[in-house]
């Protein structure tokens, strides 16, 4: 089964973009699951995802790239049985650290069940802010990421679009960039440019 993880800062607008990638799957007729992970108490508005007919699972208590890593494997395990997803699409927690979730998926033998494309998100306004507090866990998922999604182009000014198209053709210089508001929805390139 076809995998994407959105992964991305604490409100970069994974949720935002994973619905609007539901939308033009359902549209294009492929059956979809989302799967959640929450670390806080407030859940994704799953009445709203029902009602487009996706299938929502939320992980939630712990951080999959470290306490819940067997749940997601197992909640795979069982959407692969019962509901036969085409795609599946993955929201870690903001503070999960997509490399661990990389290699729990290895650990636990689940990587052959699913082809895995890993988009980071980024929010161009607070990117020069995250720089600073997170280097590290920034840089390593930029590095990790098949594409890096530079979103809210909508909000952001020139100077902020230029510093995070500079700071990812540093960090990965062979990554693909693309620039999105995911608030203002996306085309079925951008699910296919993922998938690429
Ligand atoms: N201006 C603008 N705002 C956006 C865009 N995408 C998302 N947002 C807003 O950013 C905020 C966070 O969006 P979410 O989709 O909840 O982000 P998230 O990464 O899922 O957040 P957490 O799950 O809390 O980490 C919301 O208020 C969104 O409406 C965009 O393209 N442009
Ligand atoms: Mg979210």
């Amino acid at each position: 089964v076809q995998m994407i993880m959105v992964s991305g800062f604490l409100g970069s607008g994974k949720t935002t973009l994973i619905v609007q990638l539901a939308k033009v799957c359902v549209v294009g007729g492929l059956r979809v699951a989302i799967l959640v992970n929450e670390v806080g108490e407030i859940g994704i508005d799953d009445g709203f995802m029902r009602r487009l007919g996706l299938n929502v699972r939320e992980l939630l208590g712990g951080c999959i790239c470290c306490t819940l890593a067997t749940d997601l494997v197992e909640t795979l395990r069982q959407l692969e049985k019962g509901y036969h997803p085409d795609i599946i699409l993955l929201e870690p927690s903001g503070v999960a650290d997509p490399t661990s979730v990389h290699r729990s998926l290895d650990l636990l033998k689940a990587k052959p069940m699913i082809r895995l494309r890993h988009i980071m998100l980024i929010d161009p306004l607070r990117l020069r802010m995250l720089m600073e507090v997170l280097t590290p866990l920034t840089i390593a998922t930029m590095e990790s990421a098949n594409i890096v999604c530079i979103n809210k182009t909508d909000a952001a000014d020139e100077e902020e679009l230029d510093y995070a198209r500079e700071t990812v053709r540093k960090v990965n210089p062979r990554t693909k960039v693309l620039e999105i508001s995911a608030k203002n929805g996306i085309d079925v390139n951008v699910l296919g440019a993922f998938l690429a």
